[in-house]
C-alpha cells in the first residue's frame, strides 16, 4: 500500500512533539500504510532530521496563512491561521488516498479502515455536528482541488479563520448527501472532558481508535514531576487521555533536546494539597517514569475513565458534575490508571463549559 499515506503538519516545533508521537502511535498500530509529514520553514533542521526516523516521508511546504484575525479571535485561537498549510495534503498526488489526522491526534488502534472511505470523510465537529472536524479526514490528492481550496481562501475566507471553515465550505454538502462520508465519532474523539454525552461515553468510548486532543492546551504542555507523573490540575482533557499520550510518548521519543522556551511553566501544586514542588525537569531524560506505563496497552485507560464515569452519573440517567471532593470520597477500593495517584484520579471531572473546538 505505498500508495496510500496517513499525512500530518507540524507547522513550527511547538508541535514536533505530537507529530512524533502520533507517528509512533501509527506503528504501534501496525498500519500497513506510509506516514507522511508536512513542515514549514518555522521547523529547524535538526527537528526535520528526528522527524525523518518516524515518518517514511518528511516534506517541506511553504507556510499558508489565513491572517483572520477577526474569526480567529472569535475561536481564541489565534495561532490557527496557520493551519491553511494542511491544505498541501492535495498536492501528494503521489499517493492515490490520503488521510490527514492533526498533530494533536493520538491513534489507539488501527485505523487503515479509513483507507475504504472516499474523499471527503470526516467525522462531526462536537461544536456543530452540521460541520465535520477537519483534525481527521480522507481525501484524495488532486492539484485541481488544491487550486480551488486556495481560490476559495483568498476569494470567500474560512468562516472561523481557520482549515475547518474553509473545508466546511468547500465540502459543504458533507452533512446531507452521503452518510458514508460521515466517520463515526470514535474515529476522532474529542479527548476533553467538556463535551462529553457520558452515557454514550460509557456505552462507546472503549471503541475509541483516535484521540484528539483540541484546544488550545496540548499534552506536551502538561508538565509532570521528577517521578513522570502528571499533573493536570486544570486540564481541559481527561487525565487518563493524557496519560496514553504520555506512555506512546515515553515509549519512543525521549531523545530530542528542545529550547528551554519550549518547556512548560513550572508546577506549583495548591498549599492546601501538601506536595513539594517540582522542577522543571520533566522532560528530556532527567525524569523517569512509572514502569508501568511501558507495559500498558494503549486503550486500556478506558477502564480508569468508566469507572470515574460511573463515579460522575452516580447511578443516574443524567449528566452530572462531579466535584474533586466527591471524586475522591468514591475512590476507595478502585485501581487508580497506570502512573496516576488516587489524589490526581478524583481530578478527572466532568465539566459543563461549551468553548471552542478545532
Ligand atoms: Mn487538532
Amino acid at each position: 500500500m505505498s500508495d496510500e499515506a496517513f499525512v500530518t503538519l507540524v507547522a513550527s516545533d511547538n508541535y514536533v512533539l505530537g507529530g512524533l508521537t502520533l507517528a509512533y502511535s501509527l506503528r504501534e498500530t501496525n498500519t500497513q500504510r506510509k506516514l507522511v509529514c508536512l513542515v514549514t520553514h518555522k521547523v529547524s533542521q535538526t527537528i526535520r532530521d528526528r522527524l525523518a526516523a518516524a515518518f517514511d516521508e518528511v516534506v517541506a511546504v511553504s507556510e499558508l496563512n489565513s491572517n483572520d484575525s477577526v474569526n480567529l479571535d472569535l475561536l481564541c485561537r489565534p495561532e490557527l491561521g496557520i493551519t491553511f498549510t494542511k491544505l498541501f495534503i492535495w498536492k501528494l498526488t503521489q499517493y492515490k488516498k490520503t488521510v490527514f489526522l492533526d498533530a494533536d491526534t493520538l491513534v489507539l488502534k488501527n485505523v487503515d479502515e479509513l483507507f475504504d472511505r472516499e474523499e471527503f470523510s470526516a467525522a462531526p465537529d462536537v461544536g456543530w455536528p452540521d460541520c465535520f472536524n477537519s483534525g481527521v479526514f480522507v481525501c484524495v490528492p488532486n492539484l485541481d482541488t488544491f487550486h480551488e481550496l486556495v481560490e476559495l481562501s483568498e476569494n470567500t475566507g474560512s468562516f472561523d479563520g481557520g482549515d475547518q471553515g474553509l473545508l466546511n465550505e468547500y465540502f459543504c454538502d458533507w452533512s446531507t448527501k452521503d452518510i458514508h462520508k460521515h466517520l463515526p465519532f470514535v474515529f476522532n474523539l474529542n479527548a476533553n472532558a467538556t463535551y462529553f454525552y457520558a452515557p454514550a461515553y460509557k456505552r462507546y468510548g472503549k471503541d475509541a481508535k483516535i484521540v484528539h486532543f483540541i484546544g488550545a492546551a496540548k499534552p506536551w504542555m502538561h508538565a509532570r514531576d521528577a517521578n513522570g507523573v502528571l499533573h493536570a490540575d486544570n486540564a481541559e482533557h481527561l487525565v487518563e487521555h493524557l496519560d496514553l499520550w504520555w506512555a506512546c510518548h515515553d515509549r519512543h521519543v525521549q531523545d530530542i533536546n528542545l529550547p528551554q522556551s519550549f518547556y512548560p511553566e513550572e508546577y506549583v501544586p495548591s498549599a492546601s494539597a501538601g506536595r513539594q514542588q517540582f522542577s522543571t525537569q520533566w522532560y528530556g531524560g532527567v525524569a523517569s517514569h512509572s514502569s508501568s506505563h511501558s507495559t500498558q496497552p494503549p486503550a486500556s485507560g478506558f477502564a480508569a475513565i468508566e469507572a470515574k464515569l460511573n463515579e460522575a452519573m452516580g447511578g443516574k440517567r443524567e449528566y452530572k458534575q462531579a466535584s474533586p471532593t466527591t471524586g475522591a470520597q468514591n475512590s476507595g477500593g478502585k485501581v487508580p490508571a497506570a502512573g496516576l495517584s488516587e489524589e490526581l484520579e478524583s481530578k478527572v471531572v466532568l465539566k459543563k463549559k461549551p468553548e471552542e473546538s478545532a
